[in-house]
C-alpha cells in the first residue's frame, strides 16, 4: 500500500550536501523487512548493550550480516560475532541489500553494498543521545537507515557537538542516507512516544545499514 502523503512527498529532501530523506521508500516493503527482522532475532535475539561508562542503551539492538556493532564495558566495535551466542550474525536479507543499494543510488551514491545492519528496537521512552557514527572504518561509504513503525523525532546537529540540532520526524518507510561531508554530523533520537503501529505493534524499529570493513 502507498500512503497518500506519499504521492505527494518530494521524492528526495536534502538536509545537507550528501545527507537525504527519501520520505516513504521502503513503505511497500515494510511488512517483508518486519518478516526478516522476526526471523533474525530468534537467532539473535534484541538485548540492551552496555556502553563503556556503564550505562544501559534504552534502544535494544541485535544484528545481521558479516559484521555487527557491539558494545560493552571494553568499547564499541564491530564483531563477527554475536556475543550473546558466539555464533555468526545471521545473514544479510537480500531485500535489505537491494533497498540499500536502491535508496543509495537514489541518493547519489551508486555502487552501495552494506557489510552489516545494526537493528534497533526502540520502546516509548527510548531514545539515543546525541553521537557521531566512527566505528567504521570505511568512512567513505555512506550509511543508510530504514524506519519502521511508530514516528520519532529525529535529531540531526553538525560537525561539531556544540551545534544546537534540528528536528525532523521519521515516520514508517521513510529512508535517510548519510555520506560524503555529512558522514561524520552528529545524531540522535529523541524519547519515543507511545502509540501502537498497524506493522510494528508499540515500537519503532531503525535499520542501518553500513560498510563497516
Ligand atoms: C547521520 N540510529 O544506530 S538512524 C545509530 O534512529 C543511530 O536508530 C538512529 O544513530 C536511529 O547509530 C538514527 C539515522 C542516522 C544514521 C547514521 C548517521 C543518521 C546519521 C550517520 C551520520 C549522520
Ligand atoms: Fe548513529
Amino acid at each position: 500500500m502507498t500512503a497518500i502523503r506519499d504521492l505527494f512527498a518530494e521524492p528526495v529532501e536534502r538536509l545537507g550536501e550528501g545527507a537525504a530523506i527519501l520520505r516513504g521508500f521502503a513503505t511497500d516493503d515494510a511488512e517483508s523487512l518486519m518478516t526478516s527482522i522476526r526471523a533474525i532475532e530468534k537467532a539473535a535475539p534484541f538485548r540492551h548493550m552496555v556502553t563503556p561508562g556503564g550505562g544501559r542503551m534504552s534502544a535494544a539492538m541485535t544484528n545481521c550480516g558479516a559484521r555487527g556493532w557491539v558494545t560493552d564495558r571494553k568499547g564499541y566495535r564491530y564483531a563477527p560475532e554475536d556475543p550473546e551466542t558466539g555464533k555468526s550474525w545471521p545473514d544479510l536479507p537480500p531485500l535489505f541489500l537491494d533497498l540499500a543499494r536502491r535508496a543509495a543510488e537514489a541518493a547519489g551514491f551508486p555502487g552501495f553494498v552494506p557489510d552489516g545492519c545494526l537493528i534497533n528496537r526502540y520502546e516509548p521512552g527510548a531514545r539515543m543521545g546525541l553521537h557521531q557514527d566512527k566505528d567504521e572504518q570505511d568512512r567513505t561509504a555512506p550509511i543508510v537507515s530504514v524506519s519502521l513503525g511508530l514516528p520519532v523525532v529525529f535529531l540531526w546537529g553538525g560537525l561539531a557537538r556544540r551545534e544546537r540540532p534540528i528536528k525532523i520526524t521519521l515516520e514508517n518507510g521513510d529512508i535517510a542516507v548519510w555520506g560524503g561531508p555529512s558522514r561524520l554530523v552528529y545524531h540522535g533520537v529523541a524519547p519515543l512516544g507511545d502509540g501502537e503501529h498497524p506493522v510494528t505493534g508499540r515500537y519503532r524499529y531503525n535499520l542501518t545499514l553500513r560498510k563497516a570493513l
